[in-house]
This record gives structure tokens, C-alpha cells and sequence, in this order.
């Protein structure tokens, strides 16, 4: 359902940059089980470039049951772009949630103003991707814009309008990379180290995947997978 996005994804990517691989480690990569329901595969790939230290995407394919993109490219540290973030999924064909954002590093007034204002036009382009739905796992103040697209929507605007959203958004992103300047004050460079870091802490720690990865492959996969793949500068929360 979401492989075009993918597809169209990575030959962007591969267009626009000088790509190497970034090592994804051993066994996390790729994995397929049979537990539960359907049979699942999850496959991820990981990439880097200068203006961009960690560009991953993810696939999950459990057939009609489930349909997984997810993706997060990490602008590198002498850049302060939002992340772009990417979720699009769909459970048994009927429910299809797709979010879209460009995810701001800071919330305030000036990062709105050169990062986030720019996607208004496309925001408002897209108004039927935007339904004010309720955020339960995140604070939609924290780590997202108030341009992000959010929705429910049919199976058949996938490809037509979700497929145009994703091809604009994209575009406004890199058009936003070839704009940047990169900081030099290792002061403020400092600053977006520790904002990415926390947006791994707090994207780990909320993550509403878990479950699903567990129950396909197993808790200690799953685990693996987020502290060591998705989400690398977390760390697991220490149990007592
Ligand atoms: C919601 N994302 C979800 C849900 C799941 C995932 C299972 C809950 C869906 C439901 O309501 O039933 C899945 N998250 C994943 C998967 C991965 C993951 C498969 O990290 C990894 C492979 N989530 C992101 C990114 C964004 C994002 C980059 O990972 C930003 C665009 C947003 N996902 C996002 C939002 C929701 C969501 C806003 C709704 C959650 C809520 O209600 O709080």
C-alpha cells in the first residue's frame, strides 16, 4: 500500500544526495515471523550523507492486516531543520492513518518563523489531510508543527492524495536543505545535538509501536529495534 512512498522516497534521496550506508546492527535489519495473526516482515533501511547523519526508513508488511512506512531523517548537527518525519499505516485496509511533519527542533517563535511557516501554503493545500485528531501517545506541542498533516482517510486517496501531499512536502524539505546554512557557533550546534537526543529519548519512551513489534517478534527483538535502530540516542528506561 505504502511502497510507492517508499520508492519514491529513496530515489529522491539517491537523486539529491551523495548517499552511503549507515550500518543497521546485526539481526535488526530484517525479520519475519509467523506469530499472531498474519505472517509479518519488517525491513529496514539506513542511510547517511553530509547535510543529513541518519536518514531511516522502515517497511512492515503483514498483507491486508497490516501496512507500516515509517521514516526520520536527522538533518546533521551543524544544521537545525526539523526532522522529517513520516507514519503512514493501515490495519486491515480499513483504518489508514497517515502523518506527515516536518518536526521542529524548538518550538519558538523565531524556528516557526524560517522552519515552520513555510509549510502553511502546503497545510492548507492539503486541508482534507488535516482532521485536528487527538494525539494519545504524543503531545502534539512537543516535537511536532502545527503544519503536520494528520488523517484518517479511504484506502483509494492513498495514492492520489496522500501520494501528491507526500511528493510536496518532500520537495519543500529539500528546497529547505539547499537553503540552509550550517551553524558554526559550537554553542548552538551543541544545542541541536541535545534537542535530537531528547527527541530520540522522547520518541522512544512513547513510542506506540512497541507493542506491535513485540507481538510480531518477540519483546527482546522489539526492544533491540528501538534502542538500537529507531531510536539510538535513547536509553531504555531503567526498571527497578
Ligand atoms: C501513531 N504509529 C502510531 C501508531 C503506531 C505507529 C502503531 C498507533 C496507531 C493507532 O492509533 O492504532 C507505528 N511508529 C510506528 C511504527 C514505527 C514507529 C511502525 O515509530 C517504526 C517503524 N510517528 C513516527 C513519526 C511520526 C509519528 C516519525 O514514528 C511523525 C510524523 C507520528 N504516529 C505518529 C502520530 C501518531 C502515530 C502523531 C498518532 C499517535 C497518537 O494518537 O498519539
Amino acid at each position: 500500500m505504502y511502497k510507492p512512498f517508499l520508492e519514491h522516497l529513496r530515489s529522491e534521496l539517491f537523486e539529491r544526495f551523495e548517499l552511503e550506508a549507515r550500518p543497521i546492527p546485526a539481526g535488526l535489519e530484517q525479520c519475519t515471523s509467523d506469530r499472531g495473526r498474519s505472517p509479518a516482515t519488517i525491513e529496514s533501511w539506513c542511510y547517511q550523507c553530509p547535510e543529513l547523519r541518519k536518514i531511516r526508513y522502515t517497511y512492515m508488511d503483514a498483507g491486508d492486516a497490516m501496512q507500516v512506512f515509517n521514516s526520520v531523517v536527522y538533518p546533521s548537527h551543524q544544521y537545525d531543520l526539523p526532522f522529517l518525519g513520516i507514519d503512514f499505516l493501515s490495519f486491515g485496509k480499513v483504518k489508514n492513518l497517515v502523518v506527515l511533519d516536518f518536526q521542529p527542533l524548538f518550538q519558538d517563535e523565531a524556528y516557526q518563523a524560517k522552519y515552520i511557516q513555510p509549510l502553511q501554503s502546503l497545510h492548507e493545500k492539503y486541508d482534507d489531510l488535516v482532521q485536528g485528531l487527538e494525539m494519545k501517545s504524543y503531545d502534539a506541542n512537543q516535537y511536532f508543527s502545527k503544519y503536520l498533516l494528520f488523517a484518517k482517510v479511504e484506502p483509494d486517496v492513498v495514492p492520489t492524495r496522500v501520494f501528491e501531499a507526500f511528493k510536496d512536502y518532500l520537495n519543500l524539505y529539500w528546497e529547505m536543505m539547499a537553503a540552509a546554512t550550517p551553524l558554526t557557533n559550537p554553542e548552538d550546534i551543541q544545542r541541536v545535538i541535545a534537542a535530537q537526543k531528547e527527541y530520540d529519548q522522547y520518541s522512544a519512551d512513547r513510542d506506540p509501536a512497541h507493542g506491535l513489534f513485540s507481538s510480531h517478534f518477540g519483546n527482546e527483538w522489539a526492544n533491540r529495534f528501538l534502542f538500537e535502530f529507531l531510536f539510538e540516542d535513547a536509553k531504555p528506561a531503567v526498571v527497578a
